[in-house]
C-alpha cells in the first residue's frame, strides 16, 4: 500500500513536470514565432527577404610592423568584424586586424622578432601561437584578457612558412572564426641551406567556415558550410591569380583548417619543386598534388608555360565544391599583384 501511494504520488509529480515543461516550451515556441514574425515584418518593410542578422563589428586597427636591423617589432590588434565568406554570405569574424586571414607576416631567418597582441575585442581573451618560434607556451601564448596587451620576444630560427593562430579555448573556435595567418621565415643562405630563386609569389590559406560563430559543436561533429581560400569561397574565380608563361611561380599554401587536411592541386601542371612546410632542405620534384595538415604547409614552384586558365583546388572535391577553388591564369599580360590579392 506505501509503495503504491508512493507510485502514484510519483506518477502526479511526473505528470506535473510534463505539463509544465510542455507549456515553457510552448511559450517559446510562440516568443520564437513572434521574432520570427518581427524580423519578417522588419524584412518586408526594408524589402529584404533574407535573414537579418546582428554582427559586431569593430572599428579596425591595422598591424603595425617595424624593422631596425635584425629587429623586427610587430603589433596586432584582436577585434570582431563582419566577414563576408561567400559572395552575400556573411560571418561574425573573431580577427587579427580585422581581416580574415590576419596579415602575411614576413621576416628573416636570425631576425628577433618582438610581438605584441592588444585584445580589443571586449568580449572575450584572445592570444597568439606562432608555429614559426620554439618558445614556452604557458608563458607567451597565453590568454591577454579584453583591454589588455602583452608582449614578447622570440628568435626566428627556422626557415619555412608557418601558421599563426589565436590559442585561447575553445581553439576549435578561435581559428574556425578566423584568428589564423601566415609568417614566412626567409632562409638565409649557408653552405647548408639554399634560398629560393627569385619567383612570382603568392600566398593561399584554406580554411573552413562552420554554422556559427559560437556553435562549437557544430565545429566539432558538423560539416563546413564554407571552405575557402585567403577568407572567401571562390575568391578568385572572377579575379584569378595571373602570372607569365614560363615564369616561375612560388605558392605558399597554408591549411588553417580547424579539422580538414588540404590536397592542393593546380589543373593542368605538375608542381616542379615542392617544399614541406616552405623549409628549402625539404624538397620533393614532379609532384601533381600535396597533402597538408591543419596547422601545416607546403610551398609549390610551378611553370607554366602555356597561357590559359589553370584552376587551383584541394582535390578533396567537398571542400572544393564548398568553396576551396580559384584560377590561375596565365598571361604575357600578368600584372602584379599582392602577396594575398
Ligand atoms: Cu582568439
Amino acid at each position: 500500500m506505501k509503495n503504491r501511494g508512493f507510485g502514484s504520488k510519483l506518477f502526479i509529480f511526473v505528470i506535473m513536470i510534463i505539463l509544465v515543461f510542455g507549456l515553457t516550451a510552448c511559450n517559446q515556441d510562440t516568443e520564437n514565432k513572434a521574432n520570427d514574425d518581427d524580423h519578417q515584418n522588419t524584412n518586408q518593410e526594408t524589402g529584404n527577404n533574407t535573414t537579418e542578422e546582428e554582427f559586431i563589428d569593430q572599428e579596425v586597427y591595422p598591424a603595425e610592423i617595424s624593422r631596425n636591423g635584425d629587429q623586427v617589432d610587430i603589433t596586432f590588434y584582436t577585434t570582431q568584424n563582419k566577414i563576408e565568406i561567400a559572395k552575400g554570405k556573411f560571418y561574425q569574424g573573431w580577427t587579427f586586424d580585422g581581416t580574415v586571414p590576419g596579415p602575411v607576416l614576413r621576416v628573416k631567418q636570425g631576425d628577433n622578432v618582438s610581438f605584441t597582441l592588444v585584445n580589443k575585442d571586449p568580449h572575450m581573451a584572445h592570444s597568439i601561437d606562432f608555429h614559426a618560434a620554439e618558445t614556452p607556451w604557458d608563458k607567451n601564448y597565453i590568454d591577454i584578457l579584453p583591454g589588455e596587451s602583452y608582449t614578447f620576444d622570440w628568435k626566428a630560427n627556422v626557415p619555412g612558412t608557418f601558421m599563426y593562430h589565436c590559442g585561447t579555448p575553445p581553439v576549435i573556435a578561435h581559428i574556425a572564426n578566423g584568428m589564423y595567418g601566415t609568417i614566412i621565415v626567409d632562409p638565409v643562405e649557408s653552405d647548408k641551406q639554399q634560398v629560393f630563386e627569385p619567383a612570382r609569389e603568392f600566398v593561399l590559406v584554406q580554411s573552413e567556415f562552420y554554422a556559427g560563430a559560437h556553435d562549437v559543436d557544430d565545429m566539432i561533429n558538423g560539416q563546413p558550410q564554407v571552405v575557402a581560400f585567403n577568407g572567401k569561397a571562390n575568391k578568385y574565380q572572377d579575379t584569378p591569380l595571373e602570372a607569365k608563361p614560363g615564369e616561375l611561380i612560388r605558392i605558399h599554401v597554408v591549411n588553417a583548417g580547424p579539422n580538414n587536411f588540404s590536397a592542393f592541386h593546380i589543373v593542368g601542371t605538375i608542381f616542379e619543386k615542392v617544399y614541406l612546410n616552405g623549409n628549402p632542405n625539404n624538397v620533393d620534384e614532379g609532384v601533381q598534388t600535396v597533402t597538408i595538415p591543419p596547422g601545416g604547409s607546403y610551398v609549390v614552384e610551378l611553370r607554366v608555360p602555356e597561357e590559359g586558365l589553370y584552376p587551383m583546388v584541394t582535390h578533396s572535391f567537398k571542400d572544393a565544391e564548398k568553396g576551396a577553388m580559384g584560377l590561375l591564369k596565365i598571361t604575357k599580360d600578368a600584372k602584379d599583384q599582392p602577396l594575398a590579392p
